[in-house]
């Protein structure tokens, strides 16, 4: 077959889009400030750990903040967000003060969840953040409810969830879009895929690696996003958000990113090389907004450093309050419990 050989009146010039036209200092320096101190608060939580100050799982969403921040700065301060075990980024990222994150982590009376839930189970109603969940896709069926309370009650408030790309295995996850999409119910699913189920690739584990092609069963509006680039997090948020408060119903939204550090505290990683995790670092989202800053000059040197200040304040004085906080009293453990009190069997428990 003949090939027609291109000529170079042929070619069109590339076009280039510039992706921070949108986007000015204001939110560039937020971004910036607010993955620093969840960068920094995970450095210190991983040391923390490791010198034994607290128990329990820990699993860290470092490489993962421009998710987090780019959901936020998108969304309405009454919007609803839930996500999984990974979850000491968002209520950050919404504004949850760290002191009483650390506090959790340590398991003392002060912390967002009364030191009951620790690691995985931090909780901020005041943020509209409705928690961490340790089981794997718990939160997908329970998002969807969130939302569906929502536009029961008419209020134009979305919900969004996290999960993995190891938890859209989850048959619940189903269910809930069939129901999500028959009643158009306000939700945006977010697969933050780090490509790892534990040590489970996504190539090992489906022959369909375009998670984004789920929704299309349900026939589910659904896209693959850029999760390095908080711009590109920002306005696949904006527009799922906008479609949902129409009242056009959930999105899909595979995000692509990565974890730098291993699933958990203890993961040898040798699923995965050092030059893999090299060349996401390469295209790390506190650079690239620190690079866009330098770039348009918006803040010194000195500006620069000041941030750099007020985060490590802040982490250090999370840890100071989270030492100086008392653990829960004994009888706690029986507070904030849900207890049917008409409950017919093993009545001895509620006496
Ligand atoms: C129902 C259930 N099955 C298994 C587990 C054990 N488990 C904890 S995390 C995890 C991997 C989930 O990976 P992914 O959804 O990709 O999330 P990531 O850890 O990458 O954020 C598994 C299998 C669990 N917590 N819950
Ligand atoms: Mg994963």
């Amino acid at each position: 077959m003949a090939t027609k050989e291109a000529k170079a009146s042929d070619k069109k010039p590339i076009k280039t889009v510039d992706k921070t036209a949108k986007f000015g200092k204001e939110t560039y320096v937020k971004w910036y400030r607010d993955m620093l101190l969840i960068r920094k608060f995970e450095e210190k939580t991983g040391q923390l750990y490791i010198q034994q100050k607290f128990g329990g799982f820990c699993h860290l969403y470092i490489g993962q903040e421009a998710i987090a921040v780019g959901t936020a700065s998108a969304c309405r301060p009454t919007d609803k967000h839930m996500t999984a075990y990974r979850d000491h980024a968002h209520p950050i990222a919404l504004g949850t003060d760290p002191r009483v994150l650390m506090a959790e982590l340590y398991g003392r009376s002060t912390g967002c969840s009364k030191g009951k839930g620790g690691s995985m189970h931090f909780f901020d109603k005041s943020k509209n953040f409705m928690g961490g969940h340790g089981i794997v896709g718990a939160q997908i069926p329970m998002g969807a409810g969130v939302a569906f309370a929502e536009m029961y009650n008419g209020t134009e408030n979305v919900a969004f969830v996290s999960m993995g790309d190891g938890a859209v295995r989850q048959g619940a996850l189903h269910e809930t879009f069939n129901m999500a999409m028959l009643w158009k119910i306000p939700v945006i699913f977010i697969i933050e895929n780090n490509n790892y189920a534990m040590g489970t690739s996504v190539e090992r584990t489906t022959n369909v690696t375009d998670l984004s092609k789920i929704g299309l069963s349900y026939e589910m509006p659904s896209k693959i996003v850029n999760g390095m680039s908080p711009e590109d997090v920002h306005n696949a948020i904006e527009e799922a958000a906008n479609r949902a408060r129409r009242g056009d119903g959930p999105t899909l939204l595979d995000i692509r990113t990565y974890r730098y550090k291993g699933h958990s505290m203890s993961d040898p990683q040798k699923y995965r090389s050092k030059e893999e995790v090299n060349q996401w670092m390469e295209k790390d989202p506190i650079e690239h907004c620190l690079d866009v800053i330098t770039k348009n000059k918006w803040l010194s040197k000195k500006e620069v450093e000041e941030i750099e200040a007020w985060v490590k304040k802040e982490v250090d004085e999370s840890v100071e309050f989270a030492e100086n906080s008392p653990y829960p009293e004994a009888h706690e453990i029986y507070e904030d419990v849900y207890t049917q009190q008409d409950y017919p069997y093993i009545k001895e428990y509620l006496a």
